[in-house]
């Protein structure tokens, strides 16, 4: 619910009506909780495809990612943050990639943060590191950050990378974390096609793992908003407002400050408590497609909090701009015509930024 009266420096962002206290009736007896996924554990594939059928959402544990490489970007975001912000406003406006804040996509949508959005690219960028770098192109385990896509034939390749360069997050640390966690998303990907009797076992995971794929890495602060103190305890300030991911998996992790919210399959939406040592895997719109809709994407949005900054980092699993995105033949009965009309990644990619956040990107694709 959005509500009229409020401070003045909250002017541009919207209010949400809060979950209700203490996660509400909905965390309380019918909501179980976030389910947890131990990934290498005997029976993951089949853990993993029901809580995604059941919440689009669940949480990583024992995923193998050392403690170091996290806290290691987690402290060189944090140092980026705090900067002078001239010295941040140099990286941005974000569009779509970059520094961004309180602005999210080009469709006027705002949030009481701010961000940095990064394209992982494999390939395009490697040969321009490599001569730009001291850093041996070895030690990028192959995952290159462009800050911004070009987006027609780029004539300068080393003026973006150096845009990354002056943004002063490590780009080694951005590349140890994102290797690691583009790892975590293909082990999902991997255990849903397991789970589902999907052949070959690299059928998803492929999409999201190849030189061409199109991943983003996004790492959100969400710095304390007082001013919540002055409005009424049943509304919260939007820090992201509620969407749905528009790649096949999203990976999540976070500080230890609330502030995620998800909608349960009945539109009720509960806090999700946070846990600064697991990821949190949310089921994106391509990947609702491939399954013909058996596993769903998951609204979800964040809240501000009055007192504490929450910093997330998440990394969007997204695969080439040419890959279709169909519901699976294996997932279609003899002759069954798929749930939604077929589509390129890049097609919906294009359609999404058009849209606003809140916007249900599937509906136009949904066969009626
Ligand atoms: C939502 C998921 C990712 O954060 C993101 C977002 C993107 C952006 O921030 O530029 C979009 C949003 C996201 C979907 C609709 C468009 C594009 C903002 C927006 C209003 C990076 C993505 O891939 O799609």
């Amino acid at each position: 619910m959005v509500v009229h009266a409020k401070p003045a420096a909250l002017d541009q962002i919207s209010l949400v009506r809060s979950a209700e206290p203490g996660g509400g009736a909905a965390s309380s007896s019918l909501f179980p909780g976030v389910p947890a996924v131990d990934l290498s554990g005997p029976g993951a594939a089949a853990a993993v495809v029901d809580a995604c059928e059941r919440f689009g959402f669940f949480k990583v544990a024992h995923h193998g990612v050392p403690a170091r490489v996290v806290d290691r970007l987690e402290s060189e975001a944090a140092a980026f943050f705090a900067k002078p912000q001239a010295e941040k406003d140099a990286s941005g406006p974000a569009n779509p990639l970059g520094y961004g804040s309180k602005r999210i996509g080009r469709n006027g949508d705002t949030g009481w943060l701010e961000y940095l959005l990064l394209a992982v690219d494999h390939h395009q960028a490697a040969a321009a590191v490599s001569k730009a770098s001291p850093v041996p192109s070895s030690s990028l385990r192959s995952v290159v950050l462009c800050w911004i896509r070009p987006p027609v034939r780029s004539t300068q390749p080393l003026f973006y990378l150096l845009k990354i360069l002056a943004c002063g997050v490590c780009r080694e640390a951005v590349s140890e974390y994102v290797g690691a966690v583009r790892g975590v998303a293909a082990r999902v990907l991997e255990a849903v096609a397991e789970g589902l009797g999907v052949a070959p076992r690299d059928a998803l995971s492929g999409m999201v793992s190849g030189a061409a794929s199109d991943g983003v890495f996004r790492v959100n602060h969400y710095p304390p908003c007082p001013l919540l103190q002055r409005l009424p305890d049943s509304c919260s300030v939007t820090g992201f407002g509620e969407h749905t991911d528009p790649q096949l998996v999203s990976v999540l992790r976070s500080n230890g400050t609330p502030g995620l919210q998800l909608a349960l399959r009945d539109g009720r939406w509960v806090p999700v408590p946070p846990d600064r040592d697991a990821f949190f895997v949310i089921v994106g719109d391509s990947l609702e497609v491939l399954t013909n809709g058996r596993l769903k994407s998951v609204r979800h949005r964040v809240v501000a909090n009055s007192l504490k900054p929450r910093v997330s980092m998440i990394y969007f699993a997204g695969p080439a701009p040419e890959q279709r995105i169909a519901p699976l033949p294996e997932l279609l009965g003899h002759g069954e015509q798929g749930a939604y009309r077929e589509f390129t990644w890049g097609d919906y990619k294009k359609a999404a930024y058009r849209s606003r956040l809140g916007d249900n990107r599937l509906d136009p694709f949904r066969r009626r």
